[in-house]
């Protein structure tokens, strides 16, 4: 039987994760490729591991030739997907060589190695919404939003890679025939997402600051979802003085963020592989914006989360610090995805209060 064959670069990420899932669930023989890593980087899909129609495969995007072999080792290949990036904006602006040896230049060795093997699959780049940085357009009723029509003005390296990439997949398209398709895709988060974006900064910190609490600050006291503290705080940690360890001064850090106030388009990372999958079914090749069309500050998001365990003001809990401050901040994302909308009836499952407890769900891991 002839299955359908698709190449995932970037598979041990959070999306390459939620992908290949998606792919298993749908029928088709996955290549997934992770780098070398030192240690184990195959977390997220180690449930697949030993799935008869998934093939992990070592390789590098920034090495063409390792690509090459991938892409030809693979009969037939109908389907590739670059999901590989340095994908932090922060650390793109320590490391930009990296960031644009790997987010940038990767994604033309992928699309060179497609044209120079002669292969007729189609392409998917993960493109971003960091790529319109400090640009917007404003609607009708006054309201900032993004499009596919937004002009790029992008505000860290890692964005600049991106417009790189997304222009070379567009330029492959127009200039080679590839079927190339480019989803510039809002923020999606969920349980896998990577622990130092600020989402799951924010849950993963809940989750072990309630564990503590139960387990080590006071092991007799049932967690109520309402925040009744033996508590007093210090400038940087939160001290508690439990009864079960008398005392004792046990101390847990408060919660380090940076600006608090840029707004983001928060999706479900699981509802967005849809998409991208949506993209590559289409006769034509094209580029989309993905999102739920509302945003949020980092506030907004810790009111939630914090909400979700009772805690209305969490600012006990959280120290600004301004070592989390980027060089150059984007402030303002928020997405209109009328296009793909009707073009392939995709449409986001998720919004805020759904991502944050599906995230909240797996970091408190059945502790309350
Ligand atoms: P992620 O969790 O950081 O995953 C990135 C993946 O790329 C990981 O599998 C990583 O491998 C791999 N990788 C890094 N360098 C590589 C290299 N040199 N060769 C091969 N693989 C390499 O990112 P994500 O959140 O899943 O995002 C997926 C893609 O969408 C990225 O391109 C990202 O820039 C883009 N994007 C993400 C969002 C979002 O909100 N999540 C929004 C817009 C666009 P390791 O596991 O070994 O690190
Ligand atoms: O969670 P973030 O690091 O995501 P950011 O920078 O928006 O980038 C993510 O989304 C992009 C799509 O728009 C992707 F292309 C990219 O790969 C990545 O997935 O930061 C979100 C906001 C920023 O304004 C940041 O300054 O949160 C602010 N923030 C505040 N405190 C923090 C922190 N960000 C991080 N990572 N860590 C903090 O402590």
């Amino acid at each position: 039987m002839d299955r359908t064959k698709a190449i995932i670069f970037g598979a041990t990420g959070q999306d390459g994760s939620h992908l290949a899932d998606l792919l298993i669930s749908k029928g088709y023989e996955v290549t997934a490729v992770s780098r070398r890593c030192s240690v184990d980087n195959t977390q997220r899909i180690k449930h697949l591991l030993d799935h008869e129609r998934f093939h992990l495969v070592q390789g590098d995007i920034t090495d063409a030739s390792s690509v090459i072999n991938i892409l030809q080792d693979i009969e037939n290949v109908d389907e590739v997907y670059n999901l590989a990036a340095q994908s932090h904006v922060g650390v793109s602006f320590k490391q930009p060589g990296l960031t644009w040896d790997i987010t940038g230049k990767g994604c033309l060795n992928i699309l060179q190695s497609i044209v120079d093997l002669g292969l007729h699959c189609r392409f998917y780049q993960a493109s971003s919404s960091e790529m319109f940085g400090d640009s917007y357009d404003v609607n009708e009723h006054g309201e900032k939003y993004q499009n596919e029509q937004t002009k790029f003005l992008p505000q860290s390296p890692y964005a600049i890679a991106k417009c790189a990439a997304h222009y070379m997949t567009r330029l492959f398209r127009e200039a080679n025939g590839l079927h190339a398709s480019a989803g510039i895709l809002f923020n999606h988060e969920g349980e896998r997402r990577g622990e130092n974006f600020v989402t799951r900064k924010i849950t993963k910190w809940i989750g072990n600051f309630v564990r503590w609490k139960k387990h080590v600050a006071d092991e007799e006291t049932e967690w109520e979802s309402t925040y009744e503290p033996a508590m007093t705080f210090s400038e940087d940690d939160i001290h508690i003085h439990p009864k079960v360890a008398e005392g004792e001064n046990i101390k847990f850090p408060k919660l380090r963020l940076g600006n608090l106030d840029a707004f983001r388009d928060w999706g479900y990372a699981g509802d967005y592989v849809e998409a991208m999958w949506l993209m590559l079914q289409q006769e034509q090749p094209d580029d989309y914006v993905v999102c739920t069309g509302k945003t949020y500050t980092i506030r907004d998001f810790l009111d939630e989360a914090f909400g979700y365990i009772g805690i209305e003001d969490w600012s006990d809990f959280v120290v600004v610090d301004p070592k989390f401050y980027r060089p150059a901040e984007v402030d303002y994302l928020r997405g209109d995805h009328s296009k793909i909308k009707e073009k392939t009836g995709w449409e986001p499952k998720h919004d805020l209060d759904g991502l944050v407890r599906t995230m909240m769900e797996h970091d408190l891991n059945g502790i309350i």
